[in-house]
């Protein structure tokens, strides 16, 4: 390795001097000027991790979701399209701590002797980023690293973040038995369209689906999509509202899945009608929540734990129809954010086992692996459905014994392609929903009518230190600071049947504060004293 042109490189993208950083609930999260070093350092980190891995590709994505414009980010993916593995993600803090340009070619010469690394081996990374301007500077950052280092890559440009998920496997898994799919954007498009096709199984979408992009990557990726879904065998008649990638100040600007899900209204600047389906994506299209707004009963929302149990109802009735629900297991995974009532649904009237993890779709996706069938949706519409290489096979291998064996073994077959099997895809999800709608001739009413959602609200507090805040218990209690959790306890008491919980989160410089109760009323008023704590005892 040639120390100079490493550190040639380290100097033309320093770290900003005195903050400190760390691999958040998504990777390296904040305002975008902090971040060229951080991505030029997280290049260095996926080079290893890659050749670590014989060479395997490892997936670099900037993105900020659904944080405001001006923010971005820096994630790795691992081979199979998951989330970076967690021992990995204290190397990567480590790295991009590391205070000057030596300390960093130290430490990363002292990682890689710690962990084996051959720094002669091949390595290789790919990366996209989402529309934000300034992805340029942090991927010619990356770009640095990993030509100081000799690692081969690939420069997907814009892309969704399950895009690149989606890539990274595929990169991974070419020529192979497990191969995922074509190696590039149009192979993402047709397998979605080819098994959307083939899970509708000849029924048509009915009525027309409004999709809110959130002004992100979304957009322009779905309308590239729907050029290939063919219209007159589907029926899916789409309208792309909040598309504009051109002004970037209007990325999740009152529109998109995290404006809907924390207002609990439609984004203003499109007036529903009353019959369309409607749904919004986030900023790099890996959440989605689907709504309704009419006259009458006003503003109605379907969010991740709706989306989550309309999936695990579809998909345990087919495995059943198709003879197999002895053979596979089937779990739900959810967050301490999962609304009440959707936890008691899933385990009562669907009879299914729900696993509760720490915010973050690595928790939940790692908690899915241990079903053969896992379902996992965060409340904010983050998810999707695993499956395990053993369910796949059966889907397509099992001889079926009558008609109704064979339609529910090929319907789980298409529907192991349709859903993005390495990370929650909002648009993948969508097409999902769709289906499941279309085969159950349902309206989005009739899907609100499983189940009644307690009231429940979510509250933003800024605080002067939100890293103060630790908690346990899969983060429905605080352990620190002192006191804080005891107060939250004597607050919840006060009403018949409540809930209330806060963390800081991982992505914005806040803590988070979740109520539900019994009322509307109720839930309002938990969520604002408990957040009144939350702010006393972070100032
Ligand atoms: C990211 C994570 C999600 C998480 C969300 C909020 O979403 O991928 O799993 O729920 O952040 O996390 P926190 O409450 O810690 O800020 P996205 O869509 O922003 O990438």
């Amino acid at each position: 390795m040639d120390d100079s042109k490493f550190l040639e490189a380290s100097a033309k993208h320093p770290i900003v001097e005195g903050h400190v950083y760390k691999y958040g609930t998504a990777g390296f999260r904040m305002k975008a000027d902090l971040l060229p070093g951080v991505s030029f350092r997280v290049g260095l980190i996926a080079g290893l991790r890659s050749r670590k891995l014989n060479g395997q590709a490892i997936g670099v994505m900037i993105t900020a979701s659904h944080n405001p414009a001006p923010d971005n980010g820096v994630k790795i993916v691992d081979p199979m399209g998951e989330m970076l593995e967690q021992d990995w993600e204290a190397h990567a803090t480590l790295l991009v701590n590391a205070p000057t340009h030596e300390e960093l070619l130290e430490t990363y010469k002292k990682l890689a002797s710690q962990l084996k690394i051959d720094l002669n081996t091949p390595g290789r990374v790919v990366y996209g980023r989402d529309t934000r301007p300034s992805g340029h500077s942090l991927v010619s950052a990356l770009a640095d690293a990993l030509e100081a280092t000799g690692i081969e890559y690939t420069d997907y440009k814009i892309l969704t973040t399950p895009q690149l998920h989606y890539l990274t496997r595929c990169v991974n898994t070419e020529g192979t038995p497990k191969a995922y799919g074509e190696v590039s954007e149009a192979g993402y498009y047709n397998k979605l369209s080819e098994a959307f096709v083939r899970a509708l199984r000849g029924r048509k979408v009915q009525g027309q689906l409004i999709v809110d992009c959130a002004n992100g990557v979304g957009g322009p990726k779905l309308n590239e999509l729907l050029k290939v879904i063919p219209k007159d065998v589907t029926g899916f008649n789409v309208k792309v509202v909040n598309d504009d990638v051109l002004r970037p100040e209007v990325l999740n600007l009152d529109c998109g899945a995290d404006f809907v899900k924390t207002k609990q209204r439609a984004p203003p600047n499109f007036k529903p009608t009353p019959e369309a389906r409607c749904c919004s994506l986030d900023g790099d299209a890996d959440r989605l929540i689907y709504y309704w707004a009419d006259p009458d009963s006003g503003f109605f929302m379907l969010d991740g734990d709706r989306i989550s149990s309309l999936n695990a109802s579809f998909i345990g009735d087919l495995v059943r129809s198709a003879g197999l629900e002895e053979e596979l297991r089937i779990g739900v995974v959810q967050t301490a954010y999962a609304n009440g009532a959707s936890t008691t649904y899933i385990e009562k009237n669907l009879q299914l086992p729900v696993v509760c993890t720490p915010t973050g779709v690595k928790h939940l996706h790692h908690a899915a692996c241990q079903f053969d069938v896992g379902v996992y949706f965060e409340a904010n519409g983050h998810g999707t459905v695993v499956f395990s290489q053993e369910a796949l096979r059966v889907f397509r291998e099992k001889k079926p014994q009558s008609p109704a064996q064979k339609d529910a073994l090929e319907t789980l077959a298409a529907v192991g392609d349709l859903i993005n099997q390495t990370v929650g895809d909002a648009i993948s999800d969508m097409l999902m929903v769709e289906v499941i709608l279309a085969h159950k001739a349902w309206s989005l009413k009739d899907w609100a009518t499983t189940y009644t959602d307690l009231p429940n609200r979510l509250v933003r507090v800024e605080v002067a230190n939100k890293d103060i805040f630790e908690t346990t218990d899969a983060e429905r209690r605080l352990s620190h600071p002192p006191g804080a959790q005891d107060e939250i306890d004597q607050c919840v008491r006060k009403y018949t049947t409540a809930r209330s919980f806060a963390r800081a989160s991982g992505t914005e410089n806040a803590c988070r504060v979740y109520a539900e109760a019994a009322t509307r009323h109720e839930a309002d008023e938990l969520a604002t004293k408990v957040a009144s704590i939350i702010k006393q005892y972070g100032s």
